[in-house]
């Protein structure tokens, strides 16, 4: 055609940097666990998230790229819903971000924060820009999203006040449920520990790794950091590790060998699945 076409490429003005507090953040969100949710669902709610579970925000530059990692085990039920929640809070939050689920293979006991390891070294392999990591429960929802999931000039406890505790902070060094370290943060403390299989400690464990090395945990508001846990029963394998009490009193021995730089295990298999990342990872027993 004698036209001439626009060129939108050309014409189109450069993104600018994505505000520090998005515009379109609602507050306070409804949430609740009884209705069914299929994956079908999240989904179709969610066309513009790309394989793999990753998202960039479409009309601003984001500040960070955020990794979001979940230690997994047969937490199907909880994931529709986490996934659910998150991609459309996640997206008023204008991040980039992907998620990664780290599923532990075989049935031996399970070890929450040797998974958060694998996924911190998992995610960097799948996308070196990645500056910012996050570490959550499949079974925890922000009731707010102005909690904000990005990095800090400090490590960062985004679970403040949850359902199961009265929405009260349990005690001052509290550092469970939901956390986000930057890279450099993360490597600072060699990353989190292998060595405690089964349930507790190790949210402690990390905490005492931030103190040791200078830093301090932030927290949002009380009003904003809460959270709805989906009730479960205690899984089978994950049962409370009796050395937990006594091995929160040795971080400051364990930390330098005890960690990313120590860190062994045998990828089993990585998947994109539309609305996240799996990684399959065979960690070992305890000795
Ligand atoms: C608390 C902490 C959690 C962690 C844990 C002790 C809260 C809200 N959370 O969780 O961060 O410190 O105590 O280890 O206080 N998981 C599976 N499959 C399993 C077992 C665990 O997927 O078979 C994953 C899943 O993401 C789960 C998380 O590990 O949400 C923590 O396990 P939990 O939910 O059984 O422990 P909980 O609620 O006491
Ligand atoms: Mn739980």
């Amino acid at each position: 055609s004698a036209k001439p076409s626009t060129n939108h490429s050309a014409t189109e003005k450069p993104l600018q940097p994505c505000q520090e507090t998005p515009p379109g953040l609602v507050g306070r969100l409804l949430i609740e666990f009884s209705s069914p949710m299929s994956m079908e669902r999240v989904q179709r709610e969610n066309p513009d998230v790309r394989q793999g579970g990753k998202y960039t925000p479409p009309d601003c530059l984001p500040r960070q790229k955020v990794a979001i990692l979940i230690p997994f085990r047969h937490r199907e039920h909880h994931l529709k819903y986490w996934l659910h929640y998150l991609h459309p809070i996640l997206r008023r939050q204008k991040v980039a971000y992907g998620i990664y689920i780290i599923n532990q293979f075989g049935e031996d006991t399970f070890n929450r924060a040797k998974l958060l390891n694998v996924g911190f070294l998992e995610a960097l392999k799948d996308d070196e820009e990645y500056d910012c990591f996050i570490f959550s429960d499949v079974d925890l929802i922000p009731m707010d999203d102005r909690n904000l999931y990005r990095c800090y000039e400090q490590p960062r406890h985004f679970a403040v006040g949850m359902d199961k505790f009265g929405f009260r902070l349990p005690y001052a060094g509290y550092f469970g449920g939901v956390s986000g370290l930057s890279k450099s943060q993360f490597l600072k403390i060699n990353g989190f520990p292998n060595e405690y299989w089964g349930w507790g400690g190790e949210d402690d464990d990390i905490f005492n790794r931030i103190s040791l090395n200078g830093m301090k945990v932030s927290r949002p508001d009380i009003r904003i950091g809460r959270y709805r846990m989906i009730k479960h029963e205690r899984d089978k394998h994950n049962e409370p590790n009796p050395q937990r009490f006594t091995k929160i009193q040795n971080t400051k021995m364990t930390m330098k060998r005890d960690g990313i730089s120590s860190l062994q295990y045998r990828l089993v298999e990585v998947s994109r699945q539309p609305m996240y990342t799996n990684i399959t990872v065979e960690i070992g027993r305890p000795p």
